[in-house]
């Protein structure tokens, strides 16, 4: 899954691709990279951001979706507005991102009345506030305790498992251990039977652990992916996907080969 944002303040990107021109044209290199998934945002949930209203995020990514959808693509819209979510849906996207896991009112009505993916992520409060001090119990039980709750919620509501995809939230309300305990332990998320998408793309766990600035995380993020795809994570949302598709050649070439040959 390669990131394409909007918004002019994302933590990592913020600005670069604000205009639609250059969103689009950015989402197709993704593409000619190896993306499988488009996923287009118009708010930034970094840690501090602040709210944008749900007309401006649709002014921000309904053209791009609009276009890429138009074009064939499979199209994620990273929102957690309903408002958001009906007008992407409407506009050809295939899938939901939310990394409030559809907990807004009307947020579970909006997607259950589509055929749509969705993506169900853990955070921890608000991005306002999150990062202040977050707590957990045992953090992997927990965060895998709400996402089990998350998908009975979704199937309640008429949204089949098969539909699903879940995600721990890296960064979300967690400290650095906490994030290390949740990509260790990724595969006891993976028994919950839904598919688990890991997103550690340039995340501030990789600069605690490397002293990199943002723009120089692109080999910590490789890893930290590939440690994720260990233990069974089978989407990854990446910024920088022909790094990650090399990394993958190689992995899936060990992988898959066969003894005695
Ligand atoms: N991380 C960000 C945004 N959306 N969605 C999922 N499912 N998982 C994630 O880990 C995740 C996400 C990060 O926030 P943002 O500030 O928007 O930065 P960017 O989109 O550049 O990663």
């Amino acid at each position: 899954m390669g990131i394409v944002n909007t918004t002019p303040d994302s933590f990592s990107d913020g600005g670069r691709w604000a205009d639609p021109q250059s969103a689009i044209r950015h989402a197709f290199t993704l593409l000619e990279e190896g993306a499988d998934i488009l996923d287009v945002g118009g708010e930034s949930t970094r840690p501090g951001a602040a709210a944008v209203p749900a007309d401006e995020e649709i002014r921000r990514v309904l053209p791009v979706i609009g276009a890429l959808a138009g074009r064939g693509c499979v199209v994620s819209v990273d929102t957690r507005k309903p408002e958001v979510m009906r007008a992407a849906l409407d506009a050809g996207a295939a899938m939901v991102n939310d990394v409030t896991a559809l907990r807004t009112p009307g947020a579970l009505a909006a997607v259950a009345a589509s055929d749509a993916a969705v993506c169900l992520m853990h955070m921890q409060g608000e991005p306002q506030s999150m990062q202040q001090a977050p707590r957990y119990a045992d953090v992997v039980t927990d965060v895998k305790g709400f996402l089990q709750g998350r998908v009975q919620a979704c199937e309640a509501a008429g949204i089949g498992r098969e539909r699903l995809v879940i995600d721990p939230g890296f960064g979300f309300g967690k400290t650095l251990q906490h994030n290390l305990a949740l990509l260790k332990h990724l595969d006891r998320l993976v028994e919950l039977g839904v598919p688990v998408l890991a997103g550690l793309s340039r995340k501030s766990m990789l600069g605690a652990l490397t002293g990199r600035a943002v723009e120089q995380r692109e080999f910590a993020g490789v890893a930290a992916h590939l440690a994720a795809v260990a233990r069974g994570a089978r989407l990854l949302r990446v910024h920088n996907v022909a790094a990650m598709r090399d990394a993958l050649a190689i992995w899936n070439a060990v992988e898959e080969q066969q003894d005695g040959t």
